[in-house]
């Protein structure tokens, strides 16, 4: 083994790229395994490896970890990114959990069947409901980062909401001038910067494909 944390899962976004920007964020290389076949994941299930019968599956420091928000906390705070103390922390964990919510709506989005999808409502949350409140809170201290003026896992989320919802609807930053900036800022941090060019293990937008394989791979007989 190389020592390296070892990510389970389809080779798109879903639930894992949060993690595997976190990592990077970090400066962690890692390896993946895609899930591609059901054959894969009962074998995964038959071999004890999935605590809940489901993935994301992370094996790091000797451990299998499964739940995403487990994974995430354990990533953030074995590498500094979980603020000095725990109010910090439960800042980090509000953001997040927020940046969580409207991410969420996305990841949806493409298994939602195309006359049920409203991409009017995620524009709407993002630029009523989420973007403010990061705009508001970077405004007000004037800091670089949303907490303890240190880089976080809240600003790593942040950003990947940001990118996720541009995607979407390219000028939705246009009326929040800060977060034009912080989005900037976090996206030149080197590991980040690395992260955000081609051939990085950044995944792409969802596509028929990927949908069709996590359909199949979850298939019941
Ligand atoms: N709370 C879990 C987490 O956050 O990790 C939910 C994990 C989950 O629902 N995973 C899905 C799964 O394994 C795969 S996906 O939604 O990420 O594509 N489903 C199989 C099952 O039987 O629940």
């Amino acid at each position: 083994m190389s020592g390296k944390p070892k990510l389970t899962y389809f080779n798109g976004r879903g639930r894992m790229e949060s993690t595997r920007w976190l990592l990077a964020a970090a400066g962690v290389e890692f390896e993946e395994e895609f899930l591609e076949t059901k054959e894969q994941y009962q074998k995964l299930i038959k071999d004890g490896a999935l605590l809940f019968d489901q993935v994301p599956l992370v094996e790091i420091d000797g451990m299998k970890m499964v739940q995403t928000r487990a994974i995430l906390s354990y990533i953030a705070a074995k590498y500094n990114l979980y603020g000095k103390d725990l109010k910090e922390r439960a800042l980090i964990d509000m953001y997040v959990e927020g940046t969580g919510d409207l991410m969420g709506m996305i990841i949806t989005f493409a298994f939602t069947p195309p006359k049920e999808r409203n991409l009017a409502l995620i524009i709407e949350r993002a630029t009523t409901r989420y973007f403010p409140v990061y705009e508001k809170v970077l405004k007000q201290h004037g800091q670089e980062f949303l907490v303890g003026n240190r880089f976080s896992w809240a600003d790593v989320q942040l950003l990947e909401a940001i990118l996720m919802v541009e995607e979407k609807e390219p000028t939705v930053l246009s009326k929040f001038p800060v977060l034009q900036a912080f989005k900037a800022r976090i996206s030149n941090i080197p590991t980040i910067k690395k992260f955000l060019q081609p051939g990085s293990q950044r995944k792409p937008p969802p596509d028929d494909q990927y949908v069709a394989t996590v359909m199949e791979v979850f298939k019941k007989d």
